[in-house]
């Protein structure tokens, strides 16, 4: 029988294949498609967020375990579809306008995929009329900004305050290495997280 504790250790080690592999396994054994989900992928990946907040694994791991997880979830996915799983929440995401850096919003949507989010990624120099676009096209619950100039940083409040004007209720988190709690309460954001995995719990609490 397909060992899912396995699956989540594959995870864990960014071991792509052995991922796929089990994955493959626990689909053909007809184990129901959310397990695989929550107690092999999502269950390694939290694993990975934990070990990457307390300083136990670096970025080139977080990345290496995202592929693995990214790899395996191409194959679950039709699964998933079929079983009619709904994605935990939408998540709309992007580097701001003006803003070039995209290393760390990268890692903040694949914790949120790894964590059962759908997630829009918009890329980077996202101004406030793309962000809206998106949100209300699909109906996300939250949105994301990441800003890593002190120079980019109005941009987070002028969208914000765009997505208030138009009225859309989604919910709005912010960070990037300059960005602070003090700056996202000035601002009025719902939130700010310092790092990826912290994002990730604060998505849950935002939108529970
Ligand atoms: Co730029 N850069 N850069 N840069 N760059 C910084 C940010 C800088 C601090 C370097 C320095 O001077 N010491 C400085 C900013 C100074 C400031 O404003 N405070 C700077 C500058 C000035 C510039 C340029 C203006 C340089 C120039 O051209 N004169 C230029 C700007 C271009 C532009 O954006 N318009 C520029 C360009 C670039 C590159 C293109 C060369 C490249 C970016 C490549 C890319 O991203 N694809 C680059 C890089 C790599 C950096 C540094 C070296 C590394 C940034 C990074 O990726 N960190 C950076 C110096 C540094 O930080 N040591 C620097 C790793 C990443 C994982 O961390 O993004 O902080 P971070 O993400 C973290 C958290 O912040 C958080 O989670 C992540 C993971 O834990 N987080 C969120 C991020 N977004 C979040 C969103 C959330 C929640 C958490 O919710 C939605």
């Amino acid at each position: 029988m397909a060992d899912l504790k396995a699956l989540a250790e594959a995870v864990i080690k960014g071991d792509q294949a052995t991922a796929v592999n089990i994955t493959k396994e626990a689909i053909a054994e007809q184990m129901p498609a959310e397990q695989i989900l929550n107690e092999g992928l999502i269950g390694g990946m939290e694993i990975v967020g934990v070990r990457f907040k307390n300083c136990e694994v670096y970025i080139p791991e977080v990345l290496i375990s995202a592929r693995a997880m990214k790899s395996a979830m191409e194959v679950l996915e039709p699964e998933l579809v079929k079983a009619g799983v709904e994605p935990i929440g939408k998540f709309v995401v992007g580097t701001v306008k003006g803003d070039l850096h995209d290393i760390g919003k990268n890692l903040v949507a694949m914790m949120m995929k790894g964590a059962g989010f759908e997630v829009i990624d918009l890329g980077v120099d996202v101004g406030a009329e793309k962000f809206i676009e998106k949100v209300k096209e699909s109906g996300a619950h939250l949105v994301g900004m990441s800003a890593l100039l002190t120079t980019t940083m109005p941009s987070m409040e002028k969208t914000l305050k765009a997505i208030k004007v138009a009225g859309l209720e989604t919910k709005v988190m912010i960070g990037g290495a300059p960005v602070t709690q003090n700056y996202a309460d000035k601002i009025g954001a719902d939130g700010y997280a310092a790092d990826a995995a912290s994002a990730v719990d604060l998505a849950k609490r935002l939108i529970a």
